[in-house]
């Protein structure tokens, strides 16, 4: 998979790529990250990308002739245009692309939309800044507006990492193991259980003595009603829908509400 950041910050983008699990899937050609300046889209030697809303407001807006260009030149490989040279508009080639804009007003990135993205060959992804960016570019050359939560951050830059890491460990041979991605909170509609590991007792503070037992079905059985009762405790929407529970699920639940 292909991801093309437009930022005005590149250099944000350096750790991201060269640790972990996308520095590896980098190394292994399972994907590519392109960093591109907006700057680099902008025409006349002032390389402007912003200027004040319509209708007066604090702050600026991105431009959308940098943006639009940008997208022209990552989709359909179209050299940069004079001003004015094109007069339509063109949106991403075809579904195995999307364009993606990074804004507080886009629809909430799930797990489910990491999935989806990750069947894409080419993500392009536009980092919002200022106060915002011309709807323009929304409306018309994005094929989607996502936000990564309920808060304002300054600019879209995390967000992009936010996605690509979630994107990225979804893809075929990123993670060791075919089991690791699939078996994990969010995809059971709960959250994970909590993790243990040596010393067994340290200042104290022991570890469940269930999980030294074993006993695989009675660690099976703690583990699922741990994680319930923090799912409960602190994301009781995620189990508003008693349907999507299995039988021993439903019957923990009871007992922890007891
Ligand atoms: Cl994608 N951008 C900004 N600026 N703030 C956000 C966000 C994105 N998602 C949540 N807050």
């Amino acid at each position: 998979m292909r991801f093309d950041v437009v930022t005005i910050f590149p250099k944000f983008f350096e750790g991201f790529t060269t640790h972990g699990i996308v520095r590896r899937a980098r190394e292994r050609n399972l994907v590519t990250v392109n960093v591109h300046d907006l700057r680099d889209f902008t025409y006349g030697r002032h390389h402007v990308v912003d200027d004040r809303p319509f209708g007066g407001d604090d702050g600026m807006v991105l431009k959308p002739e940098p943006l639009f260009r940008a997208v022209e030149y990552l989709t359909h490989g179209r050299e940069y245009q004079p001003l004015g040279a094109r007069d339509t508009v063109e949106a991403a080639p075809d579904e195995t692309v999307s364009v993606v804009v990074l804004t507080p007003q886009g629809r909430p990135f799930t797990q489910a939309e990491a999935v989806r993205l990750s069947a894409k060959e080419q993500a392009v992804l536009i980092c919002g800044r200022y106060e915002g960016i011309d709807e323009r570019v929304a409306r018309t050359v994005a094929t989607d507006e996502l936000s990564i939560g309920d808060y304002v951050l300054s600019g879209g830059e995390p967000a992009a990492i936010v996605v690509m890491d979630a994107v990225t460990r979804l893809l075929p041979g990123v993670l060791g193991s075919a089991t690791s991605a699939v078996n994990e909170s969010f995809n059971a509609g709960r959250l994970d259980y909590p993790v243990y590991t040596r010393p067994a007792s340290y200042r104290g503070l022991d570890v469940p003595p269930v999980l030294l037992t074993g006993h695989h079905a009675e660690v099976d059985r703690w583990r699922r009603r741990e994680a319930l009762e923090k799912t409960l405790k602190y994301r009781p929407d995620l189990l508003a829908d008693r349907e999507r529970l299995d039988e021993m699920d439903r019957k923990l639940l009871k007992d922890i509400e007891r």
